[in-house]
């Protein structure tokens, strides 16, 4: 009895705000980001990781909250439960073999450190930042609240100078709570079944990826000075023939100089190249703004679009006090391009873009959504062996450091905040959402590889509402940010959709031969023509296919293709291709994802295996059978559309066939 009134308030804990509005309006986000610059070390700052092995409790799921209640954030952990070791970054979810990988509520973490005796300086302040917990967080220090954030894959920090003891040891407490309810970003639902043991709780989603959580980035403790650079924004363009580039920045500062009438605080810019030699600099106006121009520029190219791609400059912001004192020192790499679009094209610097790419998802066996510079690294060496030029962060934010990565590498990131299967639209929900796209600009908006903002993955964008609701999230985006085009990758049919007038780029999702006619491999090439042309005449506007594909088990071979086999998935691919390249003749058809880069967990199902196996890649990063087709179709688009050279290993020599037998692109 006892039990189930405690479930029952479990519940009512989770759903109090599930209230379906029937008008929305469009307010202001309430909290907006300020500051989250990636901590890099300077001159003027230190950065500390706090990464490692921390100590894990799970809260009883029946009763989510007792930790607050009896205030476990006030002594270590270890003194009022038995703690397990948790590694940071990771998920929490596969580390163990008991049942936490279905826990449902509040997990807490915490862990001991130094803060040097030196960092107790005047003129200085202390940040503790995350670059993401999975899905709402609490943090203390040393017993003290220092900051509360709701949303998965987006980083949050806060000032706790006041709060550290320095030259002593200090803790850190979080609690993590990963239960989505109907208004939460994305949604889930908190249900109460019974099973053989009386009732339980159980979390519900529609997606399909699994529900990871804990500490899933790095924590770092970083320092600045008492009067710092909080806040860099950038744009870049260049002149008609890429020959001439221009930096438009304007920074913020955050606290004021020592003396007043030092206040009058400037900004020394200097511009870099790879070489390390100065190309541009300028001292900043009075508001802390400027332009640069950079003369004989490099700009920043998609892989395969240019023998040099993902061209990066170093921008270096020194600020001074009016009396010439240094006041801090922030670098940051900069790619100068130019985005633009119309009704039928995508174009980087005057040169359309045909997007030959990927759906990902952050995922590995063991630590879930955790941050794995192996892995990541791994995977951008995919990347380019298979000739992509783009993936779509789906479905969420991806890591900071995966950002840095894809300017380097010269990949176009269509980025997306964390709506999937967006539906029941409420007012508390469009604030959420919003507040999700406001916090992604403000973390990516100076990336050269972010091309394209998504607001929603597979939203219901037939039902009541979805037309006010869309057009309000989508010209809030566009609010925050005009360089960038917006899209939304939509699966309802396009003859019912509301959303499609406030994207400038339409990206639909489509599983024919799989979940439409399975295993109906004459039933693709001519239905992807028609969905494309269809959702192009209805809105006018460039159409991207952003995600298409079949769940494959590694090693089933079956001759003819049958549903499962790699036979199947390399068929069902040509098949779209097919389509494609009719559709690419239209002029309007800009891009083609397969779903997925590689296999990944999801809830358990009889649909799934282990998880969703449409990765052309396995989990553990092997290709697939069709992997070895796709890189040939994306190399001769390459080749195609951009001249791009083969890889040596492209073909595999079969048999003398006279001149043609190598190196002809028909022969792929
Ligand atoms: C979709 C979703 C994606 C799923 C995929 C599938 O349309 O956008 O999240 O994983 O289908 O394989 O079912």
């Amino acid at each position: 009895m006892l039990t189930l009134s405690l479930m029952s308030l479990v519940v009512g804990w989770y759903v109090i705000h599930t209230a379906i509005a029937l008008i929305i309006v469009n307010k202001d986000v309430s909290q907006t980001t300020r500051g989250m610059l990636y901590p890099r070390e300077s001159e003027t700052r230190e950065v500390r990781s706090l990464d490692g092995i921390w100590n894990f409790v799970r809260s009883d799921q029946k009763n989510p909250t007792q930790g607050i209640r009896d205030q476990w954030y006030a002594e270590d952990l270890s003194k009022n439960q038995p703690i397990i070791p948790m590694p940071v970054p990771a998920s929490y979810n596969d580390i163990t073999t008991d049942d936490l990988r279905d826990h449902v509520g509040t997990v807490w973490y915490d862990r001991k450190f130094f803060v040097p005796r030196s960092w107790a300086k005047e003129q200085q302040r202390v940040w503790l930042r995350f670059g993401s917990v999975h899905y709402e967080a609490y943090v203390w220090v040393n017993g003290q609240q220092a900051m509360k954030h709701e949303m998965g894959h987006l980083p949050f920090e806060a000032e706790v100078t006041h709060l550290l003891k320095y030259g002593e040891e200090n803790r850190i407490t979080v609690m993590c709570d990963n239960a989505l309810i109907q208004t939460t970003v994305p949604q889930g639902k908190i249900t109460e079944v019974p099973n053989d043991d009386g009732v339980t709780i159980v979390q519900s989603y529609t997606f399909d990826f699994f529900n990871y959580a804990g500490i899933h980035r790095s924590v770092h403790l970083y320092t600045t000075p008492k009067t710092f650079i909080e806040e860099v924004e950038i744009q870049t363009k260049l002149n008609d023939d890429n020959s001439v580039g221009y930096v438009t920045y304007s920074i913020n500062v955050n606290g004021s100089a020592a003396n007043e009438a030092d206040n009058n605080l400037y900004a020394r810019i200097q511009l870099y190249n790879k070489q390390g030699v100065m190309v541009a600099n300028a001292t900043s106006d009075s508001q802390l703004g400027g332009t640069l121009k950079v003369d004989k520029v490099k700009p920043w190219w998609p892989y395969l679009m240019d023998p040099e791609p993902g061209y990066l400059y170093e921008m270096e912001i020194k600020l001074h006090a009016a009396n010439e004192e240094l006041l801090d020192v922030y670098r940051l790499q900069v790619g100068i391009r130019q985005l633009s679009w119309n009704n039928a094209q995508f174009l980087i610097n005057g040169k359309q873009v045909y997007f030959r790419g990927f759906g990902r998802h952050e995922d590995s066996d063991i630590r879930g959504k955790g941050l794995d510079n192996a892995l990541m690294t791994r995977d951008f060496n995919l990347l380019k062996w298979i000739g992509a030029n783009a993936y779509r962060t789906s479905h969420y934010p991806y890591s900071e450091e995966s950002m840095q990565f894809a300017d380097r590498h010269g990949i176009m990131i269509i980025d997306e905040c964390p709506s999937v299967d967006t539906e029941n639209f409420s007012q508390e929900l469009l604030d959420k959402h919003k507040s999700s796209l406001e916090q992604l600009v403000h973390r990516d908006r100076n990336h050269a590889s972010v091309v394209m903002w998504s607001i929603a993955n597979e939203p219901r964008t037939r039902e009541t509402n979805a037309g006010t609701y869309f057009q309000f999230v989508a010209n809030y985006t566009r609010s925050l940010d005009k360089t960038r085009p917006i899209t939304a990758a939509i699966a309802q049919p396009h003859t019912e959709d509301k959303a499609g007038n406030s994207l400038d780029i339409i990206s639909f999702n489509r599983y024919n031969a799989w979940y439409s006619n399975p295993g109906r491999l004459d039933m693709v090439t001519q239905r992807v023509i028609d969905e494309a042309s269809g959702w192009y005449k209805k809105y006018n506007k460039p159409v991207i296919m952003a995600e298409y594909g079949a769940d494959t088990m590694d090693g089933l071979h079956m001759q003819p293709a049958y549903v499962w086999s790699e036979e199947f998935q390399s068929e069902v691919f040509s098949r779209h291709f097919r389509a494609f390249d009719v559709l690419r003749r239209k002029g309007w058809f800009i891009g083609e994802f397969v779903w997925n880069f590689a296999d990944f967990k999801t809830a358990q199902s009889y649909t799934r295996v282990g998880g969703n196996k449409k990765g052309v890649f396995t989990r553990a990063r092997q290709p697939k059978a069709a992997a070895h087709l796709l890189r040939k179709r994306y190399f001769a688009l390459g080749r195609e559309l951009e001249d791009c050279s083969f890889p040596e290993d492209l073909f595999t020599y079969i048999a003398e066939v006279g001149d043609s037998g190598k190196r002809d692109a028909s022969d792929l």
